[in-house]
């Protein structure tokens, strides 16, 4: 694989990184490899591959041409030596999480996690043995009392889904490695490598949902580990081809290539339209609370510009009235689109109490800092004056004098 692209800058290995158009009769965009299996030129060749002991594609749960590809690219992104690519983001969590992890090992995760991320741990590995803990992670003391000869894994998000809680990789990766056999996953979804490199902070293992920002356009589903290639390797012999089976199509491997192309491009339009709508929210008066990483108000402003080089896409909020008001401006939104997920070029709003963070109780909500009245924007790549425009009409249907629901409702309806 032609690698003379190393040492260009981020969208120039996003663009050209591990291909060469001479190599494929000059086909500008690479191939799509649809075969699932690969010929082998002899027998012995065959078996040398199932050894280990020849390199060669030879079925595509294992690898595959495109794959390879877009992992090396990943892998050259996040700053890693080497990729996996899976079918969904949770593809490749429970890859990392069923190859790293035994019967009686300790996993430390933070307080906040994407819903099926927490259903995964508690319904998930969590009856199989393996010690789930959920630790404040912005609270070193706290890490430190937490970890024990057990502890195999520390886990987080940061920014956290929903409520963009952050984690200052650096220091928990220096508490984590003073003891061994600890690997520290981040899950980079919020932020893509354009924005924050764990892997530069000292991570050992960065997961992505490859479903949102990084393929950009909501048209597949699909997942990514990145890591040192000795983890890699692992992950995939193990979580992918015999635990899981969670592998990536070409066909999506591809369409993931071409979202990485305008990576850099669209993370600039998401945050600079972000912090736009995010100023709109905290100035209205019928906003009780805002979170983004952009405001002067964010609570780790000053992590966040350290370790992101931006502040991101996503909005965390409440109106005054809490989750009445908020179903109330979702469904007077006109140009932002009532849907989960995140990263797309549409503006998209979601209720994390009701939707994407259901897998927790009421309960659970409120120990991991869910509040029952937060609304989720992920804000695309529309005009931003447009999308000022949808958010002020919206809260204008909010003030504190009732109105009548179903007229609202009725009117929102595209
Ligand atoms: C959502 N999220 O929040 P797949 N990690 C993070 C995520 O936000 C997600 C996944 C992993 C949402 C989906 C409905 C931080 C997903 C899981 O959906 O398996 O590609 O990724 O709206």
């Amino acid at each position: 694989m032609t690698n003379k692209h190393n040492t260009f800058g981020f969208s120039t290995r996003a663009i050209h990184h591990g291909y060469d158009p001479q190599d494929h009769h000059g086909a500008l965009v690479p191939p799509i490899y649809l075969s699932a299996t690969f010929a082998f030129p002899t027998a012995e060749y065959g078996a040398a591959c199932f050894a280990g002991e020849a390199s060669g594609h030879f079925y595509t749960r294992i690898s595959n041409p495109t794959l390879a590809l877009l992992e090396s690219r990943m892998a050259t992104l996040e700053n890693g030596e080497a990729a996996v690519a899976f079918s969904s983001g949770m593809g490749a969590i429970a890859a990392t999480f069923w190859t790293l992890l035994r019967p009686g090992d300790e996993i430390i995760v933070s307080q906040t996690l994407y819903g099926c991320t927490f259903a995964l741990l508690h319904h998930g590995i969590g009856e199989f043995g393996i010690k789930v803990r959920h630790v404040d992670l912005t609270d070193l003391a706290a890490l430190q009392a937490a970890l024990s000869p057990a502890t195999r894994m520390i886990y987080c998000e940061t920014p956290a889904n929903p409520n963009l809680r952050l984690i200052d990789i650096a220091a928990v990766a220096r508490l984590a490695h003073q003891q061994p056999n600890i690997t520290v996953v981040v899950d980079n979804t919020y932020c893509t490598p354009y924005l924050q490199r764990p892997l530069e902070l000292g991570a050992d293992v960065v997961v992505h949902s490859t479903t949102k920002y990084l393929s950009g356009h909501g048209d597949i589903t699909a997942g990514i580990a990145v890591s040192n290639q000795a983890l890699a390797q692992r992950i995939r012999l193990q979580g992918l081809k015999d635990l899981t089976g969670a592998v990536m199509s070409p066909q999506d491997a591809s369409l993931l290539m071409r979202g990485l192309k305008t990576l850099a491009l669209r993370m600039d339009r998401h945050c600079s339209n972000a912090q736009a709508v995010a100023e709109a929210l905290q100035a209205h008066p019928a906003v009780q609370w805002v979170t983004y990483p952009g405001l002067r108000s964010f609570p780790q402003y000053e992590l966040a510009n350290r370790q992101m080089k931006l502040p991101g896409g996503m909005i965390a909020f409440e109106l005054k009235g809490g989750i009445e008001m908020g179903r109330r401006f979702m469904n007077a939104l006109q140009l932002f689109t009532r849907a989960v997920s995140l990263g797309d070029a549409e503006s998209l709003a979601q209720h994390p109490a009701s939707m994407t963070h259901s897998t927790y109780t009421p309960e659970q909500r409120a120990q991991h800092g869910i509040s029952e009245g937060l609304v989720r924007l992920s804000v695309g790549l529309e005009d931003v004056a447009d999308l000022l425009a949808d958010v002020q009409q919206a809260l204008a249907k909010c003030g504190r004098s009732p109105v009548r629901q179903r007229a609202t409702v009725t009117h929102a309806v595209r």
